[in-house]
């Protein structure tokens, strides 16, 4: 509902008028920051260290990577990708699970990463909260937040009391690590899209709160935040304004997995939003869409790519460009786990988000078409002070064709042509010409050739006019440029289109250059010269090599060839002017001496190209010699042959597994007495319950996984039914039992969050007979908080209402159990929201190292023979080589619609939580470092069966997802306790 809601509002938001504002006094050149003069801006882009910079970025959220060892492999391919920054989330409910208490160690301490983003040269961009969104537990709102009485995101004193710890310890953190104390971090974001405001009754509210606002802002000021901060604004509406930079979030192609080619038109008002509401600032654009969410029920992350794949980068993308954006976070770039019960209801384990950077950290074909747009902008600093200046459609009438001009405003004389079908969804490919201004005169464009170009549906492209390849003077180009770097005096220009396409490059110059075709055919190079310009025409194949003299080198290629040239270094100083062919991924490229050591990953057989420098003598590659050879262009070729061994993986189907029954609540002998007991009569919770005492979890300190209650009742005589009316959260399930007899189940589905049942007693209760009812619930996650002001992370976990039909018996007490200690969980290393409430994980029987010797044997593909629930263990070992990255996960194979639910816990870390007949995932991978690659692992499933004749699973594997030599070095096995007897557990 919120959800719906809140699309809805952003909906009409896009259409609404922007928000007028008085014109604050005239744009300061290089504003600073709080004082410091590292980080400044004016009203076109960033500068950092006195340098005009496009801020390119990805989102990557540390809490979703439990392997400190693996962020540098993270942030390397974002690198790669010529990007300059990661942006990241904080999320408070994991480090403060106890108030006041909180746990920034192992897998928790953000130090690793801040240094390993240090070390891959990025940039990082903070945004601890307190709010996040994230469709992460609460938003990022702590489960105690329940007991907190009142509105949350706005300037009620309680809420306020509850955040300023927590803002206090992050940003003493963030304050640290910044670029102003040597650290990486260059922007701070408060909050998160603080742009829905709501009322204590529910309805919206049009005022945001400018005092949260600036209680915010002095907080981050009193931690030692003195980096810019900014904001992003669900969409342009002018709220938060009194952070340094606004900016604002864009989603453009939605979250319609369904109907993956049901682009939107991409909004043309961008800039001139902008400009309304903030014209001295950079167009900032905090959130741009890098993928898409999917729900419980959902269609699977492929089928989300297909949305939100590499056409998608190609059109809307670029359509950002043509609103001179300025700083673009893309979210996600890297997606990563909802381990431990780290998600909202409305997400399951995979955080894979169809990002460019799978969950399983390896590269799909959207990373490397965001390379070459990366690339291009980091080259082309013009693009820096540039601001759209004109729209053409073509063909005037009827316009399939739009073409956005930006113009250097500083500069006055470059020009960038974005060209994008009118409307995106178009399934036809369109033919057009572009008019352009040019140093000597208009144009259109082509000039040589047909009179028209095509531009293939889901396609866009830049061209630039006047434009400086070091010393070269481009006069336009509609072949896109990639790269250019000056080499020894010689400029190489690395120019890409679709295979077939053909493009022009005309250069100014009086120099009589012979075009000579180094590869590729000759005769798809076509020139015309006049006194003053060289033009080129090539139609477009896998590779051209045009040598100009000695000056200039111009490699024109098909757009997936173009996907393999790796620029290591972007940066225009031309410190370290090499281009690179080949690869899987370039991760480094430095000289020691004469020697380029290049490291990164192969796949395949892989021949290298090296443009480079001719101080470059001898070439490594992962520190082995690479023996190369000369090409007719200058340039070095090198074979390397890929070595992937096979290693042994074991058939977790014939492991031999051990399992105890994981529901001794449901025998007459058990013993609840260590339970919490339910005794509270009054909740913060503004959903009132009419139960006798109050039956919500987090009222109780549990926030997470199963949730058990236990009511003990004497018997009036005469009860037949039990009635509930229960919540955990959408796609959540539950069971009960009278005694140790089994009354049903809700199975759940996709979208239910709540669930009103009726359940047949075992037989009438007899007069003055005690009775217990056990009621085995899940709980999905705390729900998000998008409205300022809302409380919906408050929504219970558990029972609003129960009543018995046929007499009422008299109420003993209810118990309740969750994790064990609740907020004072048991396992400081995983963290509060790795564990739940069942049997075997209260006990830490998920854990490694516990002696299950005396268990019986009995494999989870023989499953349960009724409803309630089993816990399996088994052990096995992995021996993977070092130099090679195999990321693995643990799949079932397809589903089989019957009501089972299983949670995975990998060495203790639960890394997976599967409901077979909800879906839709049925494979979880498990990082390196969670998994054990030399050594013993510990494989541990929690089995719920919801069906009357039991369950079992169908299949179950642990399977290599792809295999790469290369990789980020030695991993390390992130740190978490073995098995203890757990003192007062039950
Ligand atoms: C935007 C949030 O800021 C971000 O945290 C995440 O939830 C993202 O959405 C969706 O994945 S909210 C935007 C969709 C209105």
């Amino acid at each position: 509902m919120v959800a719906l809601s809140k699309i809805a509002l952003l909906a009409a938001a896009a259409h609404a008028a922007v928000i007028q504002r008085d014109a604050p006094a005239g744009p300061k050149i290089r504003q600073t920051g709080n004082g410091q003069n590292v980080v400044t801006w004016d009203q076109y882009s960033f500068y950092v260290n006195g340098g005009r910079v496009m801020i390119y970025s990805g989102e990557v959220h540390p809490f979703r990577n439990p392997v400190q060892d693996l962020h540098l492999d993270i942030l390397q391919k974002i690198k790669a990708l010529g990007f300059n920054a990661v942006s990241i989330y904080v999320h408070w409910g994991i480090v403060e699970y106890e108030r006041g208490k909180f746990n920034w160690d192992g897998v928790f301490d953000l130090q690793p990463f801040f240094d390993a983003a240090k070390a891959a040269g990025l940039w990082v961009i903070a945004r601890p909260g307190p709010y996040i969104n994230a469709e992460s537990a609460g938003g990022g709102l702590p489960g105690w937040g329940a007991r907190v009485e009142g509105q949350w995101r706005n300037s009620n004193p309680n809420y306020t009391a509850a955040w300023q710890a927590y803002i206090d310890s992050v940003g003493k953190i963030i304050a640290k690590n910044q670029i102003t104390k040597g650290g990486p971090v260059i922007l701070a974001q408060p909050e998160n899209e603080y742009s829905g405001f709501m009322e204590p009754d529910g309805s919206l509210n049009p005022n945001e709160d400018t005092e949260y606002e600036r209680l915010l802002l002095e907080a981050f000021d009193n931690a030692g935040i003195e980096v810019p901060t900014v904001c992003n604004d669900a969409w342009i509406g002018g709220h938060f304004t009194s952070v340094d930079v606004y900016g604002y979030d864009n989603y453009p192609a939605g979250f319609n997995c369904q109907d993956p080619l049901s682009w939107p038109d991409p909004p043309d008002y961008f800039y001139a939003s902008h400009k309304d509401v903030a014209p001295n600032t950079p167009n900032a654009i905090l959130e741009f869409q890098g993928g898409s969410f999917d729900s419980w029920g959902g269609y699977g992350f492929e089928q989300c790519y297909k949305l939100i794949g590499p056409e998608m980068v190609r059109v809307y993308n670029k359509n950002t460009y043509a609103s001179a954006t300025h700083l673009l976070n893309i979210y996600m770039i890297y997606g990563g786990t909802n381990w431990g019960h780290l998600s909202n209801p409305g997400g399951y384990s995979s955080y894979d988000y169809a990002a460019a950077i799978a969950e399983d950290r390896t590269l799909r074909e959207k990373y490397y078409e965001l390379k070459l747009q990366a690339n291009f902008l980091a080259v082309s600093p013009a693009y820096l002070t540039s601001a759209p200046v004109d729209v053409q459609r073509f063909p005037t009438a009827g316009s399939n064709i739009t073409i956005t001009e930006l113009l250097d405003q500083v500069g006055g004389t470059q020009r960038f042509y974005i060209v994008r079908q009118t409307k995106p969804a178009e399934t036809t490919d369109s033919a057009f010409s572009v008019d352009i201004e040019t140093s000597i005169g208009k144009k259109t464009v082509p000039q040589l050739g047909s009179a028209q170009y095509v531009l293939p549906a889901h396609d866009s492209k830049i061209i630039v006019t006047d434009y400086p390849a070091g010393d070269v003077h481009v006069l336009y180009s509609t072949l896109e440029i990639m790269t250019w770097k000056v080499i020894d005096g010689r400029t190489v220009i690395l120019l890409y289109a679709n295979t077939g396409e053909s493009g022009e490059i005309a250069i100014r110059t009086g120099t009589a250059y012979k075009v000579d075709v180094r590869r590729g055919k000759a005769s798809t190079v076509t020139s015309k010269r006049t006194s003053m310009v060289l033009t080129l025409q090539v139609v477009v194949g896998h590779e051209t090599v045009v040598a100009l003299g000695e000056d200039i080198l111009l490699y024109v290629v098909d757009r997936v060839n173009a996907y393999n040239f790796w620029v290591p270094d972007v940066n225009l100083k031309q410190e370290l002017p090499v281009i690179i062919k080949g690869g899987y991924l370039l991760r480094t490229a430095a000289f020691s001496g004469n020697t380029l050591s290049l490291t990164g990953d192969t796949n395949r057989t892989t021949v290298f190209e090296i443009i480079a420098p001719k101080k470059a003598q001898a070439y490594t590659w992962n520190g082995a010699r690479l023996d190369t050879s000369l090409t007719r262009h200058g340039t070095q070729e090198g074979r390397y042959r890929t070595r992937t061994p096979r290693v042994d993986i074991p058939d977790l189907a014939r492991l031999k597994w051990k399992y105890i029954d994981s529901l001794p609540e449901v025998s007459g002998s058990y013993d609840d007495s260590k339970w919490v007991t339910a005794d509270h009569t009054y909740t913060h919770n503004k959903i009132k319950p009419t139960t006798p005492v109050i039956l919500y979890a987090s009222d109780y300190g549990f926030h997470s996984g199963n949730i058990l209650w236990r009511g003990h009742f004497t018997a009036a005589g005469g009860e037949t039914t039990f009635n509930l009316t229960i919540q955990g959260g959408n796609a959540f399930a539950y069971s009960v039992w009278d005694g140790d007899e089994y009354l049903g189940s809700f199975r759940g589905a996709p979208a239910p969050s709540a669930h009103n049942g009726s359940y047949m007693l075992a037989g009438p209760w007899k007069p003055g007979s005690s009775h217990v009812i056990t009621i085995l619930q899940d709980h999905m996650g705390l729900e998000q908080n998008w409205f300022g002001g809302e409380e919906n992370f408050k929504s219970f976990r558990g029972l609003s209402d129960y009543s018995f039909g046929g007499a009422t018996p008299m109420l003993k007490h209810w118990k309740v159990t969750g994790n064990l200690g609740g907020e004072k969980f048991a396992d400081w290393a995983r963290g509060g929201y790795n564990e739940g409430g069942l049997y075997a994980v209260r006990k830490g029987f998920h854990l490694p190292g516990l002696d299950d010797s005396k268990w019986d044997s009995k494999s989870p593909l023989k499953g349960i023979n009724g409803p309630g629930i089993e816990f399996y263990r088994t052990t096995f070992t992995l021996n993977v080589p070092n130099g090679v990255d195999y990321p693995m996960s643990i799949d079932f194979g397809s589903r089989t619609n019957k009501s089972l639910r299983v949670e995975i816990y990998v060495n203790g870390w639960q890394f997976g939580k599967y409901t077979d007949d909800i879906g839709p995932q049925t494979s979880f991978p498990v990082p390196q470092g969670i998994l054990n690659y030399k050594g013993e692992n510990t494989l541990a499933l929690s089995l719920w069966s919801l069906e009357e004749g039991g369950a079992a699973l169908a299949t179950i594997d642990l399977v290599v997802r792809s295999e790469v030599e290369g990789g980020v070095g030695s991993v390390r096995n992130s740190p978490g306790p073995s098995y203890t007897a757990r003192a007062g557990s039950y």
